[in-house]
């Protein structure tokens, strides 16, 4: 039975790791959390009475408190999912985004080097790293093309994560993860944003109101979206390599679609088929209608200073070598959030 540390496990990753780890492995999950005024531990509430699920304090941004976690716990493995995850605001507070997506990894490889060299670690890297791509599919050779402090943070990481591991010989990685999705996501993430958005349109003309409108921002940008829940599989997979030195894997879809072609879908699973809805206007005019009710309007404060207009990943690699295997695509993605936010009404 080992020792697991996992920070984040209040957001979506996090707290899916952890229910993999109970459920596929007899190891111990220590979740690291950090502590707030009021308490959002909805994504693990149905945990805290595991008796192999232990909480600690633990805020990534403090050095004294990284390294007595990681000394008094010597875990076997370290899996960093904290982060300030939310490209959009990184470039309001892109300090913040430096010291919790990079600066704090720095603070967990140097006690992991010091107190427990032999534990394997993990941090979660990002498409965002690649940014202005320049080829498609994006694999594991694609360069860093970072476009936002977000996606800066995650390469900075990604650098020292190789330093320690070249230098001190630490199984030490970062996957490259493209979006990957659910319903635990984040309700200002582009996808649980339509979907609850969706939920309460319906709900708004269930009641006879006339539904007020989604605001969204550029409907344009590609992404390659998945479920988190096939993600924290690959992420196990990549951490028990059977290699001295471990390798770092793109986990993806290998497929990619717009935001609009995810908002025809959501909406379609919600019972607005494309058959009687249609975009007018282009661009920042796009608007999309059901009959003459007005469903998704364009507000220009959610687009960018600057934006990764397409995002496909090549997951080849990490089929064919770690035998990783998706079961959701992107339409049961898609229908498996909506009908979770409809449920929720
Ligand atoms: P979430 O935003 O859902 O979760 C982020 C977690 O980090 C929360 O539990 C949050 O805690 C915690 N956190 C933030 N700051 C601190 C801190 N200073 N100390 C301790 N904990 C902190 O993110 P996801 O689960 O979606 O993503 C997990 C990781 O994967 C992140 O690093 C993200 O950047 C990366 N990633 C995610 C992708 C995706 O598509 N989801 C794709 C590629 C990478 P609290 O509840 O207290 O706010
Ligand atoms: P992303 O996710 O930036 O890819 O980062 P997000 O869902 O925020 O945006 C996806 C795309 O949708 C466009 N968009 C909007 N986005 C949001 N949030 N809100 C809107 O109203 C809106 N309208 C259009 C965005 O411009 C963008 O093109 C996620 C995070 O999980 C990161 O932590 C992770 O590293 C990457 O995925 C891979």
């Amino acid at each position: 039975m080992k020792k697991i540390i996992i920070t984040g496990v209040t957001g979506q990753d996090g707290s899916h790791m952890a229910d993999y780890l109970l459920a596929n492995t007899k190891h111990t999950i220590i979740a690291g959390v950090r502590r707030l005024s009021v308490k959002n531990h909805d994504n693990i509430k149905h945990l805290v009475d595991n008796p192999r699920f232990k909480l600690i304090d633990l805020d990534i941004t403090d050095q004294s408190n990284v390294d007595r976690a990681i000394s008094e716990e010597k875990p076997d493995y370290f899996i960093n999912f904290a982060a300030n995850s939310f490209v959009g605001v990184s470039w309001d507070m892109p300090e913040n985004h430096m010291n919790t997506n990079c600066m704090a990894v720095l603070y967990q490889l140097e006690a992991i080097r010091k107190h427990c060299p032999d534990c394997r670690y993990y941090n979660a890297g990002s498409s965002e790293e690649f940014g202005d791509v320049v080829t498609a599919p994006q694999d594991e050779t694609h360069p860093l093309r970072p476009r936002s402090p977000y996606g800066a943070s995650k390469a900075a990481a990604r650098h020292l994560v190789k330093v320690w591991r070249d230098s001190y010989r630490l199984y030490a990685i970062q996957g490259w993860l493209f979006n990957h999705e659910g319903i635990r996501r984040g309700e200002e993430f582009l996808t649980r944003k339509v979907t609850k958005g969706v939920a309460k349109i319906v709900k708004e003309i269930r009641d006879g109101k006339t539904p007020v409108p989604l605001e969204l921002g550029n409907l344009e940008a590609k992404r390659d979206w998945s479920d988190a829940e096939d993600f924290v599989h690959g992420i196990w997979l990549m951490l028990n390599q059977d290699l001295e030195v471990p390798k770092e894997y793109v986990l993806a879809s290998g497929k990619t679609y717009t935001i609009r072609e995810f908002v025809e879908a959501a909406f379609g699973f919600a019972g607005f088929g494309s058959d009687q809805c249609y975009w007018v206007g282009e661009h920042s005019q796009s608007k999309y209608y059901h009959g003459d009710q007005l469903l998704v309007q364009i507000n220009p404060k959610y687009y960018r200073p600057a934006e990764v207009c397409l995002l496909l990943g090549d997951p080849s690699l990490a089929e064919r070598e770690l035998g990783w295997e998706r079961k959701t695509d992107f339409l049961g993605l898609v229908k498996k959030m909506v009908d979770n936010d409809l449920d929720m009404l």
